[in-house]
């Protein structure tokens, strides 16, 4: 008879790049696998809730199709031909060549590209220990928080806000550009509780009837790219009726007055007509609003996503500084906690050997970069740079997230370009590589983490074996490293090591102290999370009319048409809008079963979510001849694709919903939805308007 199962429950952390960066309790069967994932319930913002995805994470981990081998191309570029090499000759031929680059054009030459597919700080951010010992270019993180950071620190002087969990203590809870039932699940735990409880309200923002919509009291669906325009309304209103703290706005803010006074034009009919809303529905919020001193405003990333998103966000974030509604419990505003955790990643990082004159390269330009746009290529002095001639990548998927695709493939296809990927999948990143690497996951490694939708410092400690020959982030990059001549202490220190140095130096105790629990509360007091001793910016107040140029958000100056930007809360028309060619607006909205490119291989996320489709009112495809189900092509200057519609009263009548990164191969032709979005800096400080697309739409044969 076989011994039964032993099964142990440990905990982690999700790795993922999500705002609930949920603790976990993941169940290990006889030491070797893992089973079933929970949320763990000890940590009180996941409070035992996580999403479906990462619950079977299983099928990720022992997924037949994961990579196990290092390998090296055979056939050309993009082909897929691969053949398995050691680990030795694999990083011998990386080091080779990334050592004749840069004696051909320079240390500039080489870039080193990552991104968020793990959170964790030893593993995402070691890479850039790396980079600045050898003078690598630098790299401008843009793709992701960008617009919605910049308009959040604009009004508050920093990032950081009320205690999440405090929505349920809530009156009215408004759910702003994001649609949490799908991208931070654990959002909809607090909000939901509120309602229970007290009775409160639930207020959902987006452009289209989102599953979050679905356990809303009241829904608006917006035209993208107008939430300025709502909010500004809405003050108006606030203004109008007497819902105005006008002492605190007199203690805490910096111009009340011109405010106001801008404010009278911008009425609920104004607005009405720019957000497609009717007068009755701004009227309607404006009064749960004005009624309720308790009015959480929890805002998203998603309305950030538009060329006028920094001026959004920080419009929506203006409501709660003219009710007042920071100085209570249960009202405020949150984004993200970024600012509370005072981290020092001198080590991880490797800082102290940061070089100024290093050119930094901006994340969202990766098409115009590898093609070889020359304003793309500058130094910060303004000089020309040197073309990339070598692509070191880690934990993200350009070649399908990033925009302008058709420019990304392009640059990746050359032949003069060397890249190495290390990946736990064969990405279309990976397939377009000279050299693949495979990778642990979470739960074979070592990492710290921190919660960006939270306050928690949590650890995710190694718990099983890797399969194959998979190895860490840190492993590969020490291993280069000591291939490429480049010193830094931490090159030498395990991750437990780092994890503890970095903690000690941050003013978080000890690595042995955080594994008693796995997880520390770190939440600021009361006074300091609502601001009740003033606001971050040196006057103490929040900023009606902030000097955009100087948001402290900022690393390397101001892209995009930052002289522009309107100074106080307004619509500020600089979106791509609809045109007689090109008649609708395209939004590109995160589908439940994925993250972003990540789950696209597991069966269970890509049963649920059947095929790429697009979203289209029964009104536009009646009037185009779309049937439901039809096959269609989607396009605009930048490039087209085809997929499917989906007739649905889910959308206005000119709005299209593409939902879901769908991997460019699940297109008839190879193309992904980026081939739509631009990669254009945002205003202030760059980002990619990833849900600001105008498109055509037509019947396919
Ligand atoms: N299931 C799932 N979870 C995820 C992700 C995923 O892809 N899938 N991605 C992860 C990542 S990297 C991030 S950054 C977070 C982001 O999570 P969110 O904060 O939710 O942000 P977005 O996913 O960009 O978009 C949220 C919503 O904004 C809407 N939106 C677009 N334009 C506008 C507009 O102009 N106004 C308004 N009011 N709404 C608009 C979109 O339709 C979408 O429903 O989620 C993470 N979690
Ligand atoms: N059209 C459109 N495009 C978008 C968006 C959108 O809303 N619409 N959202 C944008 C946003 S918000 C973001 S953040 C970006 C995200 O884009 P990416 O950063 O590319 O995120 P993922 O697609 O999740 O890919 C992460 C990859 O990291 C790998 N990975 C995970 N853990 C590890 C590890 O420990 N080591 C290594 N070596 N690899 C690992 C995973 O297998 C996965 O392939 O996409 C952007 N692109
Ligand atoms: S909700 Fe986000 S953080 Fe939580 S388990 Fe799912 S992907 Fe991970
Ligand atoms: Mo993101």
């Amino acid at each position: 008879m076989n011994a039964p199962l032993r099964i142990e429950r440990r905990q982690s952390t999700c790795p993922h790049d999500c705002p609930s960066a949920c603790s976990l309790d993941i169940e290990v069967i006889d030491g070797r696998t893992i089973g079933r994932v929970h949320g763990d319930a000890r940590q009180s913002y996941t409070a035992g809730v996580v999403c479906a995805k990462v619950a079977r994470y299983a099928e990720r981990t022992y997924h037949p199709d994961r990579l196990l081998h290092p390998l090296i191309r055979k056939g050309p570029k993009g082909s897929g031909e691969f053949q398995r090499i050691s680990w030795d000759e694999a990083l011998d031929i990386t080091a080779a060549r990334l050592l004749e680059a840069e004696a051909r054009h320079g240390s500039e030459t080489v870039w080193p590209y990552y991104y968020a597919g793990t959170m964790g700080f030893v593993m995402r951010d070691g890479i850039n220990r790396l980079r600045h010992v050898k003078k690598y270019s630098g790299f401008f993180s843009t793709i992701c928080t960008n617009m919605a950071w910049s308009g959040f620190i604009a009004g508050t002087g920093k990032l950081a806000g009320v205690d999440p969990r405090e929505m349920a203590l809530a009156d009215v809870v408004v759910i702003w550009g994001t649609n949490a039932v799908s991208t931070q699940v654990n959002v909809m735990t607090h909000a939901i509780k509120a309602r229970k409880d007290r009775g409160a309200k639930v207020v959902v923002i987006d452009v289209y009837k989102t599953d979050t919509m679905k356990q809303a009291d009241l829904s608006l669906v917006v035209k993208p790219g107008t939430d300025g325009a709502l909010a500004c309304a809405v003050m108006h209103v606030l203004f109008r009726d007497g819902h105005a703290d006008r002492d605190y706005l007199a203690r805490y803010t910096d111009v009340p007055v011109e405010l106001e006074e801008h404010l009278r034009t911008r009425t609920p009919a104004w607005a009405a007509a720019i957000t497609g809303l009717s007068v009755d529905e701004i009227e309607t919020f404006a009064r749960l609003v004005g009624e309720n001193k308790k009015t959480f405003f929890r805002l998203g990333y998603g309305f950030g996503r538009q060329r006028n998103g920094a001026v959004n966000m920080h419009a929506a974030s203006c409501i709660a500084a003219v009710t007042g509604a920071w100085a209570v419990e249960g009202g405020g505003a949150f984004h993200n906690n970024g600012a509370i955790y005072h981290w020092r990643k001198s080590l991880i990082e490797g800082l102290d050997a940061r070089d100024p004159k290093i050119r930094i390269l901006d994340q969202s330009r990766i098409g115009p970069i590898l093609t070889g746009e020359r304003q793309a290529l500058k130094r910060p002095d303004g000089s020309d740079g040197p073309p990339v001639t070598a692509l070191l990548i880690q934990n993200t998927n350009p070649v399908n997230v990033a925009p302008d695709q058709s420019k990304v493939i392009k640059g990746f296809a050359r032949d003069d370009l060397f890249t190495v990927v290390h990946e736990q999948f064969m990405t279309d990143t990976a397939r377009m590589a000279d050299i693949v690497l495979p990778a642990t996951m979470f739960m074979e490694h070592d990492d710290l983490y921190a919660g960006g939708g939270h306050q928690h410092i949590m650890l995710g400690l190694k718990l099983v074996e890797a399969p194959g020959e998979c190895r860490s982030n840190h492993q590969v990059i020490s291993e280069l490293a000591r291939r490429l001549g480049a010193e830094h202490q931490g090159f030498t220190m395990s991750p437990r090591e780092i994890i503890d140095w970095t903690l000690q130096h941050s003013g978080w105790g000890t690595l042995a102290e955080l594994e008693t629990t796995n997880f520390r509360d770190v939440q600021p007091k009361f006074e300091d999370a609502h601001y009740i001793n003033g606001f971050a910016y040196r006057d103490g107040r929040f900023k009606f009319k902030p000097d955009w140029p100087n948001v402290p958000n900022a690393n390397i100056g101001t892209l995009g048409p930052w002289d522009k930007m309107p100074s106080l809360p307004d619509h500020w028309e600089v979106t791509e809008e609809p045109d007689a060619e090109h008649p609708f607006k395209l939004a590109t909205s995160p589908s439940r079963s994925y993250l972003n490119s990540t789950f696209a291989e597991t069966p269970s996320s890509r049963k649920r979510e059947g095929r790429p489709e697009v979203m289209i009112n029964p009104v536009d495809a009646e009037r185009l001849s779309i049937a439901p189900g039809a096959k269609v092509e989607l396009g605009n200057e930048r490039g087209q694709l085809v997929l499917h519609a989906k007739v649905t009263d889910q959308t206005r009548p000119g709005t299209l919903i593409a939902e879901g990164l769908w991997p460019n191969s699940a297109h008839e032709n190879g193309q992904g939805i980026n081939v739509l979005t631009g990669a254009d800096a945002v205003a202030p400080f760059g980002g990619a308007a990833f849900h600001d697309n105008k498109a055509w739409i037509r019947p396919v044969g």
